[in-house]
């Protein structure tokens, strides 16, 4: 008996000893894709010999303020985690110190007379520098935010393998307002979010603090956002009640240290609402004094408030525009409760009014570029990327480069609402720097969308940019982990509109998935080419908003039964028997003379169009022949073609990264992959059978035949689950 519970307890033993390494291997190893690109893993030793001789102590004696513990905090979990430095913070001089602090701070930095000049309070500078016959490295700032980007650049350095012994690096933002917008709403739900919940906890605030909104703050200092609007543009009153606003300052109060300010999107009506006034007209007397205490009432509480975002007068929207005033007397109006305060109001200019035989394209130019001037200086008017709606592939908004007398602020969607949700891998930088290296031709050549955006065309003071959230509660943030990409790329871009997305790339592919060389090259190629295929299986040629209404997921390019004309997809193809496509020229809506005459005459002309507007300016026919020599209709179905094989090789060359990269991440990704290709097919197929019942073409040789028939195409579902790719995959997928 006895023998018997002692094997008995022996093997017990065993067995406990072998889960509590499992359990340790499972936490230790975890891949939930939490870590975001900060991941902090030992780096090979090799590597980390040679930069534990560069760097081993720290001397960090900032003073000023709150964001000193966080940079020491961040550079001692680094350096522990990729180098496996313990480290102190007040080390005396020595070969391998790393020095942080500003001039006030620490008498070496200031000794050293760095060029520190320009930097503003979140420039930075990291230098090799040889101290007391010591080699030390320097990462010096005005400001304490400027010496946590950095630390986080610095960081980045080891990270991706970077030599730091010789280092003389001058950083500045090129933009001051880094913002992203969250569209996400009070009851937790957020609008075009496809990655979980928000993260705002409303409920459990201000008394609970959940520990995300650090590692949120975290992760956006390490890239460079300072800024961040909290809730939907379809905005909901009650975050300016005294209740929600004690929520507010304690989010705000987590991100300060990060160097991160808070906005909200305020609702244009709330002094009825709220107040209990009988109107919200701009002009009325009350109004602007319930506005006022409001700001007082705002600042009282969180200090550094940002200002507000509002989106007036559009979509339902209430607004100026209901009380007969404009949007200069709305924004200004609120930019005057918020101006004593150092606040400022983003306005935006997605406006758009449904008129028989109109152009939605060209509306927020019609309704906004003739108050350029008259917006107050703390109003930023914020401007979508393109004339439509976050579309694939759209132009630049001819906005830009027009209002030279208003500061002006791109704002681009991370989230993926036109663009697969979080199912299809597809690497924003890349659109991005399209838009961003546009040229306007508003000053002659060069005069590009960046340099409005940076201030540096027209000279504007308030400079910003902003990107719609991707993120929400999914344990991986985004969703889908490659989509982390796009998060990051945005602070990246936001920061330095000048580095290429391959950099990004490379950066983001190092620190978060794997720095093994062949590796690093197949992904990101898979990167580099994702937006390109992604708008050729969806809307190629300068097609837009093909999607059906609503969701926005799945094509529909028969769909013409909303209401309103400019939410179906028939209104943007204007495909019949002939041909297909948007005049948007002198014969058309005539919405092209917007831009600038050198532009509007390369989008006006057939001949010297690039193919990826022809369809977004031009209406043609589907024999009309192509630069390539091939038909339009040809070139069409070959563009669908291009993306299908994509998705599908994708896949291939994903599955040789089995073993390369840790299983979890790897599987994830796949199934992911998976759903973008069958939803690849589908858009070719639906889209071709489509437009094939209007011209009767035969498909062109290597396009594929449709896998179905356009009655089974048009009978899909798009609200089910399986449409939208969140179903069960597996049992859907064919
Ligand atoms: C559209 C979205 C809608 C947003 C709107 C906006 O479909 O949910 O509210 O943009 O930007 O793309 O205000």
């Amino acid at each position: 008996m006895r023998k018997k519970a002692k094997v008995k307890s022996k093997k017990a033993k065993i067995f406990i000893a072998i889960f509590a390494v499992m359990l340790l291997f499972s936490t230790v190893k975890a891949e939930d894709g939490y870590r975001l690109w900060l991941r902090y893993d030992a780096l090979p030793e090799q590597n980390a010999r040679i930069y534990r001789k560069q760097i081993n102590s720290i001397y960090l004696n900032l003073t000023a303020g709150t964001s000193a513990d966080v940079t020491l905090d961040e550079l001692k979990t680094g350096l522990k985690g990729l180098l496996g430095l313990d480290i102190a913070g007040n080390s005396p001089i020595k070969n391998g110190l790393l020095i942080v602090g500003t001039p006030k701070s620490t008498k070496y930095i200031a000794d050293l007379k760095l060029p520190l000049g320009n930097l503003s309070k979140e420039g930075f500078i990291i230098r090799s520098a040889t101290i007391q016959n010591k080699k030390v490295t320097i990462i010096a700032a005005n400001d304490e935010i400027g010496t946590l980007y950095g630390a986080f650049h610095f960081l980045r350095l080891l990270q991706t393998l970077q030599p730091i012994s010789n280092l003389n690096i001058t950083e500045k933002p090129k933009i001051k307002l880094r913002m992203l917008n969250h569209w996400d709403n009070l009851d937790g739900s957020i609008e075009r979010g496809y990655a979980g919940k928000s993260l705002w906890k409303w409920s459990e605030l201000p008394d609970k603090i959940d520990s995300r909104y650090r590692d949120y703050a975290r992760a956006n200092a390490s890239i460079g956002i300072n800024a961040v609007s909290l809730n939907n543009v379809n905005a909901n009153a009650q975050i300016l009640t005294p209740e929600y606003l004690k929520k507010v300052a304690a989010i705000a109060n987590v991100f300060r240290p990060y160097g991160i300010k808070v906005f909200f999107s305020a609702r244009f009506s709330a002094p009825m609402e709220l107040g209990g006034l009988l109107t919200a007209d701009p002009f009325d007397q009350g109004v602007k004094n319930w506005w006022k205490q409001k700001a007082a009432e705002i600042y009282l509480v969180i200090p550094n408030f940002g200002g507000f975002l509002v989106k007036a007068n559009s979509e339902g929207q209430p607004g100026p525009r209901t009380y007969n005033r404009n949007h200069v007397d709305g924004a200004n109006m609120l930019a005057e409760a918020l101006a004593s305060h150092g606040g400022i109001v983003i306005w935006r200019a997605f406006v758009y009014d449904m008129k028989p035989g109109y152009d939605r394209a060209g509306a927020a130019y019609e309704n906004l570029q003739p108050f350029d001037g008259k917006f107050a200086s703390n109003v930023l008017l914020q401007v979508k990327n393109g004339p439509i709606d976050f579309q694939p592939r759209e132009p630049f908004h001819p906005l830009f480069g027009a209002m030279p007398k208003t500061n002006m602020m791109p704002e681009l969607q991370i989230t993926q609402e036109y663009l697969g949700f979080s199912n299809h891998l597809v690497f924003l930088a890349d659109m991005w720097r399209e838009v961003l290296d546009s040229d306007t031709f508003a000053k002659g050549k060069g005069s590009t969308v960046a340099k409005v955006a940076d201030g540096t065309l027209f000279g504007s003071k308030l400079t910003g940019i902003a990107g719609v959230a991707n993120t929400g509660t999914d344990q991986n943030w985004t969703g889908h982990d490659f989509l982390q990409a796009n998060w990051y790329s945005f602070g990246r871009l936001a920061w330095n509109h000048e580095i290429t997305s391959q950099q990004i790339a490379d950066e983001w592919i190092k620190m978060t998935l794997t720095r093994e060389p062949k590796e690093v090259a197949l992904i990101s190629k898979i990167l580099l080419t994702s937006h390109n295929e992604l708008v050729n299986y969806m809307t190629p040629l300068g097609l837009h908003h093909q999607m059906w209404g609503g969701h926005h997921y799945g094509p529909a390019p028969w769909w013409n039964t909303y209401s309103r004309d400019d939410w179906n997809p028939t209104y943007y193809n204007k495909a019949d028997e002939k041909g297909i496509g948007f005049d948007r020229t002198k014969t058309g809506s005539n919405t092209v003379s917007q831009y600038f005459p050198a532009v509007r005459d390369e989008f006006s002309d057939l001949k010297r169009i690039p193919d990826k507007y022809l369809l977004w300016f031009q209406h043609v026919p589907w024999t009309y022949k192509m630069k390539s020599g091939k038909t339009l209709w040809e070139e069409l179905a070959l563009h669908y073609q291009n993306g299908v094989n994509w998705a599908r090789q994708t896949r291939k060359d994903w599955e040789k990264l089995k073993g390369k990269i840790d299983d979890e991440r790897f599987e994830r990704i796949s199934r992911k992959l998976a759903i973008q290709e069958r939803d690849a097919i589908w858009w070719k197929d639906a889209s071709l059978s489509y437009f094939q019942s209007l011209n009767q073409l035969p498909l062109p040789k290597g396009v594929e035949k449709p896998l179905k028939t356009l009655e089974d195409y048009k009978k899909i579902d798009l609200l089910d689950d399986f449409a939208r790719g969140i179903g069960s995959f597996d049992e859907n997928h064919k």
